[in-house]
Parts: C-alpha cells; sequence; structure tokens
C-alpha cells in the first residue's frame, strides 16, 4: 500500500499569531514556487493554540495546500479543566491533525501512557487525527534494548483504542532538539518495530495504512536518508520547521 510522505512542523511555543500568518503565507508561496503544493506530500503545521484561528481563517480563504493541527488537547469534552483546550472545539476548527504524547508533555506534563491513550481516544472521537508520539531515552534504549520502550508506550494507545487513522511518530528523546538524529538505519529498525505493533493489535491492513514518521533534529540535509527507508512515512520537524525555507526544503525531500 502506498502511503503519502507527511512533513510536519511543530511550532511548539514558537511564533505569536501575527508571525504564524506571514509564515504559513510564506511557506504556501515557498512550496507553490517549488512546484511542491501537490497531493504527492502532505505537509501540515502545528502552531501553539492561540495562532489556530488565524492560520485555519488564513488557509481556507486562500485555499492553501498546507494542512494544520494543535500539539495537544484535553481528554475531556469540556467542564472545568482550566487552561485545557477539547477535541470538540479543535474540530469545530477544522483541525485535522493533533499531537498526543510529545515527550515534552510527558516529562513536563507528566502525562502517562494510560493519558496520552485517552487523548488519542479524544482526538478520533472528534474526527482529528491523533500523531501519536512514542520513544525512548538514551538510557532506556541501553538498559531495555532498542525500540522496547517506544513499542510498550504504542502498545498502551493501541489497546485502548478501536482501530482508526493515526499517524506514529518515532522521537527517540536524546534526538530531539539535539542537533544529533537518529541514524536511518537506527530509525527504520524502531518504525518498523511500530509497525509491527500495530499490525499485531490492529491487523495488517491497518499496520500497512499506518504512516509512522520520525522526529528528532531533522533537517533538509538528513531528511533523503531518512525517507528512503520502507518503513519512514515523513518526518516530524521542530526546530528547522521555524524556517520556512529551511521547512519547504525538507518536505522537497525527493
Ligand atoms: C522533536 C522534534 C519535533 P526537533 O521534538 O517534534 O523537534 O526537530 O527540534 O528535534
Amino acid at each position: 500500500m502506498s502511503r503519502t510522505p507527511f512533513i510536519a512542523g511543530n511550532w511548539k511555543m514558537n511564533l505569536d499569531h501575527l508571525q504564524a500568518i506571514a509564515t504559513v503565507q510564506k511557506l504556501a508561496w515557498t512550496l507553490k514556487d517549488a512546484r511542491h503544493d501537490h497531493d504527492d506530500v502532505e505537509v501540515a503545521v502545528f502552531p501553539p493554540f492561540t495562532d489556530l484561528r488565524s492560520v485555519q481563517t488564513l488557509i481556507s480563504a486562500d485555499k492553501l495546500q498546507i494542512r494544520f493541527g494543535a500539539q495537544d488537547l484535553s481528554q475531556y469534552d469540556s467542564g472545568a479543566y482550566t487552561g485545557d483546550v477539547s477535541g470538540a472545539f479543535l474540530a469545530a476548527l477544522d483541525a485535522q491533525y493533533v499531537i498526543v504524547g510529545h515527550s515534552e508533555r510527558r516529562t513536563m506534563h507528566g502525562e502517562t501512557d494510560e493519558v496520552v491513550a485517552a487523548k488519542t481516544a479524544a482526538a478520533v472521537k472528534h474526527g482529528i487525527v491523533p500523531v501519536v508520539c512514542v520513544g525512548e531515552t538514551g538510557e532506556e534504549r541501553e538498559q531495555r534494548g532498542a525500540g522496547v520502550v517506544p513499542v510498550e508506550q504504542l502498545n498502551v494507545v493501541l489497546g485502548a483504542v478501536q482501530p482508526a487513522e493515526i499517524v506514529v511518530a518515532y522521537e527517540p528523546v536524546w534526538a530531539i532538539g539535539s542537533g544529533q538524529a537518529a541514524t536511518p538505519e537506527q530509525a527504520q529498525d524502531d518504525c518498523a518495530a511500530l509497525r509491527r505493533a500495530v499490525a499485531a493489535a490492529w491487523g495488517e491492513e491497518a499496520a500497512a495504512a499506518t504512516r509512522v514518521l520520525y522526529g528528532g533534529s531533522v533537517k533538509s540535509g538528513n531528511i533523503a536518508g531518512f525517507l528512503r527507508e520502507p518503513d519512514i512515512d515523513g518526518a516530524l520537524v521542530g526546530g528547522a520547521s521555524l524556517d520556512v525555507q529551511e521547512f519547504a526544503a525538507i518536505a522537497r525531500f525527493r
């Protein structure tokens, strides 16, 4: 089965809503100039919550070939959850994607595998495709073996959620923002293990349809190596997604 490559820009806590408009507009022009606003690569941005309305308005008004999503969501639909944003609200904004379980949320906000599973279920319930992040620290990889912790993390999600469209992002913690990406071979082994986990839980058809991304210090200089691997279908890009030319170059990985 052919899977459309997915290049996703996780802005993290960068770019306010005015900067977001300028950035998305410039990205659209750059992709168009490079004739890369086509369906053969899907490009998405994940701005902070406060930017989403501006980004949605711009994308829909100008019919831009750029998708967008949020960096997190609540596992609940509404209620007394100060500071949280529900999947219902994101769906009302036509967000197509939402990141769940990024390691920065797991470590800084204490999100457990069970919370990540509940958030994944909430996204699916509201028709938003979750980008489920998993990954291990260097220590975990050394002590428990390559791929063990990410597969365990993913299995909690797969066991708690009915089969649905999800994107899996393998993000080794030691590669995030460090400038030290995994090698394509390492990433391939781990992404293949994650795909096998989807097959075991949800069946071969679901596994063949599920896009598995690599994330961690991706840039224009290393993207092609990752995308040549059979089980890597794209990238979740952090720092490099803030530079429009660099992010567009990543989207033109071929
Ligand atoms: C990993 C990645 C994006 P960076 O967090 O999710 O960030 O590309 O800066 O390592």
